[in-house]
């Protein structure tokens, strides 16, 4: 049961953040810490684990730098308070609705806004959502938006900046218009009082953040002489490009190197497609060729050679590149962050819940250039290698252990007959865009490339595909 103290506005911080996964706490918590003056109310939104070992910490755990040249730890010290939606949502929704409460930060991941990934609104099918039509206390963290704003318009407060910080694209419009539209289902005025009130800023997330392991809190002890049952790893690059539209107040942000922008869309692109597109074609690759992590994959020179090429010859030309950036040399960068041996970043961990990464992540790039004439030979490969992959056994025959959503309703779509299997896959109207359902040279092509993956392997192929 949560604590009342935690609950009292003055201690409240100015921050609920919802999914306090590693990500969050290694890039969005440490920006907030270094900006000042504001603390962070952790929601799980699933398990006590996060809150079970931050708790006799004193809500305090270790941010480790991983370097190609050696660890730096930080202590952060920003959260207030974890509370843990299942247990009790109704202490979830008073933080929200405190009236010190300015923020609300998602990191939920793409499948935590109930939404259908290839147009970006609400699934009004979606069992969280329907719960939540019916229950006032939710599930979702749409749920909780929506209710917890609810409970603000009634108290007359002003609403909270929602602050959305996972990898879909223009992310604080997605979140927006799943807002909306579940208010709209409960109630009609208090979508107008959204509308006209609210603020959903976009933002650009960036850092490599890999799952803790256990060898990670050994390691950590032996470097600092203290036992840390909660850190998080994360390598030294790190970006946040946010669109200046708050309604009520903010931390100062900007003192901190947080790009500040009025439209954060071109940011969002280069990321989502040149880092998180390259992300997933080589864990599907990777994977499928043996590979543990994206820095092994890096160390196959016929890997290295692949993402080049996808980003040289099939992502860049897609790309108008954000004001102050250089596409060449982000592309540089990115080679070397995948290559940092200290990051063991699983292929397996990127290669989770495809059916809601591929969208903005490759099939954007793809259905543009097809359009405009221009081959992508390397990812239509990579969306090949996905349902390779998500068929649920690997080249040796060894079972993969599949993560998404839509997993079971995948595995059912592989066929002996590669043509039979891109048919079935190219009907999944929540993956794929209309202009790729029904474009006959696409299906041509990913039967091609599946085809091959098939016969000669993931290696093989990748060697190819930057060969011709
Ligand atoms: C990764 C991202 O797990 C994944 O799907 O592509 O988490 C990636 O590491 C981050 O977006 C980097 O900012």
């Amino acid at each position: 049961m949560h604590d009342r103290l935690h609950r009292d506005p003055a201690t409240a911080g100015g921050i609920v953040h919802l999914g306090l996964g590693a990500f969050f706490r290694a890039h969005g918590a440490i920006y907030v810490a270094q900006a000042g003056g504001w603390g962070v109310t952790g929601v799980s939104l699933q398990s006590p684990g996060t809150r079970d070992r931050l708790k006799p910490q004193g809500w305090a755990y270790t941010a480790l730098e991983l370097g190609p040249d050696g660890e730096k730890p930080q202590v952060v010290t920003v959260l207030r308070d974890v509370l843990v939606a299942p247990e009790d949502p109704q202490a979830v929704l008073d933080a929200m609705a405190s009236p010190a409460t300015h923020i609300v930060s998602l990191t939920v991941t793409e499948k935590g806004y109930c939404h259908e990934p290839s147009t970006g609104r609400l699934n009004p099918g979606h069992p969280d959502i329907r719960h939540d039509l019916e229950n006032p206390l939710p599930r979702s963290a749409p749920g909780f938006l929506v209710r917890a704003l609810a409970a603000r318009r009634a108290a007359g407060l002003p609403p909270f900046t929602v602050l959305c910080c996972d990898n879909l694209p223009e992310n604080g419009r997605v979140v927006r218009g799943v807002v909306l539209e579940l208010a709209r289902l409960i109630d009609p005025a208090l979508a107008d009082w959204i509308r006209a009130k609210g603020a959903f800023p976009s933002t650009m997330v960036d850092r490599i953040v890999p799952a803790t392991t256990p060898a990670d809190l050994d390691r950590l002890e032996a470097a600092t002489g203290y036992r840390d049952e909660a850190p998080v790893m994360h390598e030294p690059f790190r970006q946040w490009v946010v669109e200046d539209d708050f309604c009520g107040p903010r931390p100062a942000f900007e003192t901190v190197g947080v790009q500040m922008v009025a439209d954060v869309t071109p940011f969002e692109h280069m990321k989502l497609r040149m880092l998180n597109g390259t992300h997933s074609s080589l864990a599907y690759l990777g994977y499928l060729a043996g590979h543990e992590t994206i820095a092994d994959t890096m160390a196959d020179p016929v890997f290295a050679r692949l993402v080049r090429g996808l980003w040289g010859d099939e992502i860049i030309p897609a790309l108008t590149p954000p004001p102050g950036e250089d596409l060449a040399a982000y592309a540089d960068a990115l080679a070397a962050r995948y290559a940092n041996p200290a990051i063991r970043h699983r292929t397996w961990q990127i290669a989770m819940d495809g059916s809601q990464k591929l969208p903005q992540r490759i099939l954007g790039t793809i259905a543009e250039s097809r359009a405009a004439g221009r081959a992508v030979p390397g990812l239509t490969l990579a969306v090949a290698a996905w349902m390779r992959y998500v068929s649920g056994s690997d080249e040796q025959g060894r079972p993969i252990e599949v993560r998404d959503p839509l997993a079971s309703r995948l595995a059912d779509l592989w066929h002996d007959d590669p043509a039979a299997t891109v048919k079935g896959f190219l009907a999944l109207a929540e993956v794929f865009p209309p202009t790729l359902r029904d474009d006959p040279g696409f299906a041509a092509d990913l039967t091609a490339a599946l085809s091959g993956l098939v016969r000669d392997g993931a290696r093989k192929m990748a060697a190819q595909a930057v060969a011709t």
